[in-house]
């Protein structure tokens, strides 16, 4: 499913974030200590290789909220922005904090001219946030953040399994109509 908010073209896919390879950038749901751990951030390590990991220790402890950025190294994209997502109900407050992750990771990704990102649905995997309400939080930062990018043209959001991609596709489907173009 695809729709363009705010001058953005944003997509929902079912798939695995690791095989992306029309996108010049994907994000990682990362740890704060930038370790392979399991979910998104183990398959995206275990891809890009050993390199990854030497690239992504000196730039650890992130906070809740906060991104950075590597290189792909062995994955098929260009780029990769880790963010740190609110483990619900201990990271507080824990809707700001995930809404904070996706404009982060937008801008950090337009200050490297990145014209396509993908995400996955952080934090609602290990870290437990509802998905329908972290859906809604992510498609709404996204068309929120859009006026303020210069290079980025392309997000699309890479859920895993059929449910995770009805819930997108039904937000992405609701999307106030002042935001749709
Ligand atoms: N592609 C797309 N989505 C995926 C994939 C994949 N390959 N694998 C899982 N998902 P999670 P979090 C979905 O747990 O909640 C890690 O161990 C998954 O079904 O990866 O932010 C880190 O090291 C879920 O909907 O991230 C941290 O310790 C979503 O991606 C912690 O987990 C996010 O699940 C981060 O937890």
């Amino acid at each position: 499913m695809k729709r363009v908010l705010s001058g953005l073209e944003v997509e929902v896919v079912a798939g695995d974030i690791t095989r992306q390879p029309d996108l010049e950038c994907v994000v990682n749901a990362a740890n704060a200590l930038l370790l392979p751990g399991g979910g998104v951030a183990g398959a995206i390590h275990r891809v890009a290789g050993p390199g990854l990991l030497d690239e992504c220790l000196p730039l650890a402890p992130i906070r809740p909220g906060e991104a950075v950025l590597t290189g792909g190294h062995h994955l098929p994209n260009k780029y990769v922005v880790h963010c740190l997502g609110p483990i619900y109900g201990q990271d507080e407050p824990s809707d700001e904090l995930l809404a904070s992750c996706y404009q982060n990771a937008l801008k950090l990704a337009d200050q490297y001219e990145i014209t396509s990102i993908g995400f996955p649905s952080i934090s609602t995997g290990i870290f437990r946030f509802p998905m329908q309400e972290a859906s809604r939080i992510a498609l709404n930062t996204v068309a929120r953040t859009a006026p303020q990018l210069q290079f980025v043209r392309l997000v699309r959001f890479i859920l895993f399994g059929e449910t995770a991609f009805e819930i997108h596709a039904d937000t992405l489907g609701k999307m106030q109509e002042s935001w749709i173009q």
